[in-house]
């Protein structure tokens, strides 16, 4: 059985080229989806992976079971529906001629086609019987969560398990829809129901209304893992209560969408690595540094003589 078990919609990503939307002729497509970029990661890090999830019986599905297939990810738990489309979003980037809609150079823009998609038709079961509780660890998502009433009843369940449950908030307003109103409460169960949280101060901010990972510590003393990210690119992580604030490399960056999950690829495969936790962290932000300087959602990561080599730097060569 595998060691961890990623569970969420895939998208695939239409990535166009710099400038207005209207203006763009080509897109390059790739793959992307907050809990299937982690897999991705998990399973480039050589941790065994499964992805459960559901695509359309269309191109758009095979493509993304091909690209997860090909990370080394193992996609026997994903089902195809017959009757809904494989989700898709559009990531538009700044071209930064001042010119109409363009948007400023290096900042990007999601446009989701994602409603009514065969992921969004995620429920209790789909997930295979005995396989996230022989996992060690079952990471999904805000997003997740958001998916439908159905896909909600499923990350419920997620709750119970025997496994390590790991949660990244993933705030997503607009797919919270009419029902905007109860996702605080219902993230915040989630974020009390979970082993592993992972947030970013500002999302953080905007359900909570707190960003202080002290502050969050206090407010959410369940999950012995929590792990906040805030804006000048330290990250918090603790471990129940003992603390450790490791900043983020300091790089040139091309495109933030897919960051997030790559940080928690990283984070978790340190985890089960048993590593310390300023290790653990380092691995994020060396996972996270590959995805700042993609256009896609994820990127190959470091050969793992880099990651050992950057793992062991004193915190000083670090800083
Ligand atoms: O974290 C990156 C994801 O946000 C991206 O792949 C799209 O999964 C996505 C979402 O639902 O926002």
């Amino acid at each position: 059985s595998p060691r961890a078990v990623c569970v969420g919609e895939g998208l695939v990503v239409l990535v166009a080229e710099p400038g207005a939307l209207e203006d763009s002729e080509s897109f390059s497509r790739s793959a992307g989806g907050a809990e299937a970029n982690v897999a991705r990661v998990l399973a480039q890090l050589g941790v065994s992976t499964s992805w459960i999830s559901r695509v359309g019986d269309d191109g758009f599905g095979r493509y993304l079971l091909a690209q997860l297939d090909e990370a080394g990810v193992d996609v026997s738990a994903v089902t195809v529906d017959p009757a809904r489309p494989t989700g898709m979003y559009v990531k538009e980037r700044g071209g930064g001629t001042g010119v109409g809609r363009d948007l400023p150079r290096g900042e990007s823009k999601m446009t989701y086609f994602r409603a009514g998609s065969a992921a969004s038709a995620l429920s209790v079961g789909d997930l295979p019987s005995g396989l996230v509780d022989a996992s060690e660890i079952v990471h999904f998502s805000g997003i997740t969560v958001a998916l439908s009433p159905s896909a909600e009843t499923m990350t419920r369940a997620l709750l119970d398990s025997e496994s390590l449950v790991s949660f990244d908030l993933n705030f997503r307003p607009s797919l919270w829809g009419n029902r905007i109103a109860e996702a605080p409460q219902i993230l915040a169960e989630h974020v009390r129901g979970c082993n592993v949280v992972l947030m970013g101060a500002d999302e953080a901010n905007d359900v909570f209304a707190l960003a202080d990972p002290a502050a969050l510590r206090a407010e959410f003393a369940e999950p012995h893992y929590l792990v906040v990210k805030n804006d000048a690119h330290v990250v918090t992580a603790f471990d129940g209560s003992s603390r450790v604030d490791v900043p983020a490399l300091k790089l040139d960056v091309v495109e933030k969408i897919g960051a997030g999950d790559a940080f928690a690829g990283g984070y978790l495969a340190g985890l089960l690595q048993d590593l310390s936790p300023v290790k653990r962290v380092r691995l994020g932000h060396l996972c996270a540094a590959s995805a700042l300087t993609a256009h896609g959602d994820v990127a190959e990561i470091l050969s793992s003589s880099i990651l050992d080599t950057a793992l062991n730097l004193s915190d000083t060569e670090w800083n």
